[in-house]
């Protein structure tokens, strides 16, 4: 774990960049803006670049005004970082072709992390990114105000499904509680996050759940989401975050998978697991990444073509 390097970096620059993947869930948010607060509260000049902005559903969050969605390859900035994810294509083209940045600074939990960065503060056991950013702020001596607080309390509620996951042990009970104590209201944030869904939401997860399809001893469950259904639906992308628990809630369902049609033959392909399936391991034979319960990956090819070289790796994938 390479805290002092992060440490050193930080006190020896003056101007940062903090950024994500695009489309960022919220640990990826909550992370960008509890390290760019604590960045200011250090004197520090700092810039939060979202390519794809803020989520409706997490505007609630404090700062959200400061995220960026402009940015340019020459822009100058002494350092960067990219949290909750170590590949700079992930952050956008813009970001991956970026000349200005003089060292790139990685915060991640992700299993088979990238490590993109010069310096890499990665942690595989962390429950979130902001857990992370967490303690290294701690480290940085500086105080977790109200608005740090929120947004790291909310990395440990997305990401550990609102600390019913795997991921979830006495440590991340004990963060949740410090942040509850600092000014995080558990209330105001799970309402935001789960109880905040547009009505188009549920139009379009109807479609999702027509589509199911379970495997003959129950313990394979997988959907598919098109853009059909979502223009049918009126939804966004956004508004279909999470089906995939759906059908992992089953109780025979160990692996679940959902097919997200991205382009024409593209599909985003989503993996949950619940106690044995290491979905990383599946998504990774497909250049994909994440973590052992949750993983994802992109496949060329039409549904039928992706779908069984998917289904083939899942049914190995139980073997092992
Ligand atoms: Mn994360």
């Amino acid at each position: 774990m390479s805290f002092k390097k992060v440490i050193d970096a930080i006190q020896k620059n003056h101007n940062f960049i903090v950024t994500s993947h695009a489309n960022p869930d919220g640990d990826a948010l909550g992370s960008m803006l509890a390290l760019g607060a604590g960045l200011k509260f250090l004197g520090k000049k700092v810039k939060i670049y979202s390519r794809d902005g803020v989520p409706k559903t997490l505007a609630f969050l404090p700062n959200t005004n400061l995220v960026s969605r402009d940015l340019t390859v020459d822009e100058p900035f002494d350092a960067g970082f990219i949290v909750d994810c170590a590949e700079k294509e992930r952050v956008g083209d813009i970001f991956r072709d970026s000349r200005g940045i003089k060292k790139l600074i990685v915060v991640d939990h992700h299993l088979k992390s990238g490590r993109c960065g010069d310096i890499n503060l990665i942690d595989a056991k962390a429950p979130s990114t902001g857990e992370l950013v967490y303690r290294l702020l701690k480290k940085l001596k500086v105080p977790i105000s109200k608005e740090i607080a929120v947004p790291i309390y909310c990395t440990l509620v997305t990401d550990t499904g609102g600390f019913r996951y795997s991921n979830t042990n006495s440590k991340t009970l004990k963060t949740a509680s410090e942040l509850v104590r600092l000014g995080a209201e558990p209330w105001f944030v799970s309402k935001n996050v789960d109880e905040n869904y547009s009505a188009s939401r549920f139009k379009v997860l109807g479609k999702v759940l027509e589509t199911m399809t379970l495997s003959p001893e129950g313990h394979l469950a997988y959907g598919l989401l098109t853009r059909k259904m979502l223009s049918e639906a009126g939804a966004a992308v956004e508004d279909a975050e999470g089906f995939i628990n759906f059908f992992r809630s089953i109780g025979t369902v160990e692996v679940a998978v959902q097919f997200r049609e991205e382009s024409d033959n593209l599909y985003k392909v989503s993996f949950r697991s619940k106690d044995r399936v290491d979905v990383a391991a599946v998504a990774n034979q497909f250049g994909g990444g994440g973590h052992a319960r949750a993983s994802g990956c992109t496949l060329k090819g039409s549904l039928q073509e992706v779908q069984s070289k998917i289904l083939k790796a899942v049914e190995q994938a139980f073997k092992i």
